[in-house]
């Protein structure tokens, strides 16, 4: 059901900002164009989706402000389904900033960032998987993150989930037509093993999708790789050799890093997500404990691990290593796969016996860096190589949704060996279809498109 929306036009840049050729401003809501047109002078109606070239002036001063390209989208065929207006501006901040006070000025309110979109999403011309795949493809930086926003955009995972959605409801009507003729026993053994034959197809594709999580997020966010070690072990060394610049402060203090530092680069086109971390260790400063408390926690959330162990390390920062690594490996499960690369780090000092086994590398010299790179280009590949052919989750969202549908699906399985009546399998199915149905947009949960639109950029 359609929840009525805000209709007061609201007004924002749509292109990026700073100084550009030409800056878009998009203005959207009920009679949108009564704002813009003081400031056109133009007393008639304008034809839609027609380009024409007016000049902006001040409505009360008559000042000349820029020379722009004006075209109207009368509400349905529009961006949010409402009458839209765009004005395509010379793109300086100032004319930007005065057009937009005008429009402000003249009864326009600023947009919240994504309430474009929220709008398209509440008038019906996208769904919530279309939604966030717009985010993707607007913040795209690789092909990857691109990629993720097409399959979203261009409906495959919603197709998917409704196919998904309609095999359940299939099912949900032999349990109902159980439960409306109680005394057809024959009817009823067919009927639910048919059931059970449809239900046991619709896991196995659930289970496929909820697997592909970890790696369509490395698509849609980019990898995220947590260097982790003990104090001096080379970790803000390594973060600023593979940014390319100095972002972390380096020294031979143990312990300098206390917070963690995040920052993306791009290795051959793949967006990687670096997050230097405090070095792990006992310590009984207050400061350093959180930071290490905070180390633990980011590997856990990590795709990859670089475990970095100096070639002048002591037996003990090792051992600390070896059990932080195996409890990595422990916590694997098929939701998240935390790969580790163990790496010998000062090379250049020494390559001891202890780390035969370890990728050698040097921040002095360069030796090993681009070994690295490729070891992180291949994993990012592997988790995305696969996703082209198929439907894949972008966000915790998504999987969330598609494990609460999981465990109802289960929790049929678990009632009809307790051999419980229809109506109890049929309610088991209801929540599994609900919970698909929140995929593609459970548009009456305000808290759930208030969190998806809050990540959006203005303008959009
Ligand atoms: N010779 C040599 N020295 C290095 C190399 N990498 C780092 N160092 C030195 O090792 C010391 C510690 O480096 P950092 O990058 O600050 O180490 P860290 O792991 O971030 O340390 P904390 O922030 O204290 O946990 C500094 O003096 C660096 O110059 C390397 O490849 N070769
Ligand atoms: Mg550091």
């Amino acid at each position: 059901m359609l929840r009525p929306y805000d209709e007061h036009p609201i007004a924002a840049l749509a292109s990026g900002s700073g100084p550009g050729a030409v800056g878009v401003i998009r203005l959207s809501g009920v009679d949108c164009w009564e704002v813009v047109r003081p400031c056109l002078g133009d007393v008639t109606a304008p034809t839609e989706r027609r380009v024409s070239l007016k000049i902006f002036r001040d409505p009360k001063t008559q000042e000349a402000v820029d020379d722009l390209v004006v075209v109207f989208f009368k509400g349905p065929r529009s961006y949010t389904g409402q009458d839209t207006v765009e004005l395509y501006c010379h793109g300086g901040p100032y004319i930007i900033q005065r057009i937009l006070g005008l429009l402000y000025a003249l009864g326009a309110r600023p947009a919240q960032a994504g309430e474009f979109t929220k709008r398209a999403l509440l008038n019906g011309k996208l769904d919530l998987t279309a939604a966030e795949g717009i985010k993707d493809l607007v913040e795209a930086q690789s092909r990857q993150q691109w990629l993720a926003g097409r399959q979203l955009y261009s409906g495959k995972l919603k197709e998917e989930i409704e196919s998904l959605r309609k095999e359940v409801i299939g099912a949900m009507a032999y349990l109902e037509a159980m439960i409306d003729f109680p005394d057809e026993e024959d009817t009823h053994h067919v009927g639910l093993s048919h059931v059970r034959t449809r239900l046991v197809t619709v896991s196995l594709q659930l289970t496929s999708l909820v697997s592909t999580f970890q790696s369509g997020q490395v698509a849609s966010r980019g990898l995220m790789v947590v260097l982790a070690g003990a104090p001096n072990a080379g970790k803000s060394t390594l973060l600023n050799k593979l940014l390319g610049r100095q972002r972390a402060i380096v020294s031979a203090t143990a312990g300098t890093t206390r917070d963690y530092i995040e920052e993306s680069c791009l290795i051959d086109g793949r967006l990687i997500r670096l997050v230097d971390t405090a070095g792990i260790r006992e310590t009984a400063d207050q400061i350093e404990r959180e930071g290490v408390a905070l180390s633990t926690k980011l590997i856990q959330e990590a795709d990859v691990v670089i475990s970095l162990n100096a070639s002048d390390s002591t037996a003990s920062d090792r051992e600390g290593m070896t059990s932080l690594m195996t409890s990595i490996y422990e916590q694997n499960s098929r939701l998240k796969n935390t790969a580790i690369i163990p790496l010998l780090t000062k090379c250049d000092h020494a390559k001891p016996a202890w780390a035969s086994e370890m990728l050698p590398i040097s921040c002095l010299t360069g030796d090993g860096v681009r070994v690295l790179q490729t070891a992180l280009v291949k994993i990012v590949d592997e988790h995305t190589g696969s996703l082209e052919e198929r439907p894949f989750l972008t966000s915790q969202r998504q999987q969330s949704a598609l494990l609460a549908a999981e465990t109802a699906l289960n929790k049929f399985n678990l009632q009809d060996q307790q051999k419980a009546g229809p109506e109890m399998l049929a309610f088991e199915l209801l929540e599994a279809a609900r919970a698909l149905s929140s995929v593609v947009g459970d548009i009456s949960n305000e808290d759930i498109l208030d969190k998806v639109f809050s990540e959006f950029c203005i303008g959009k």
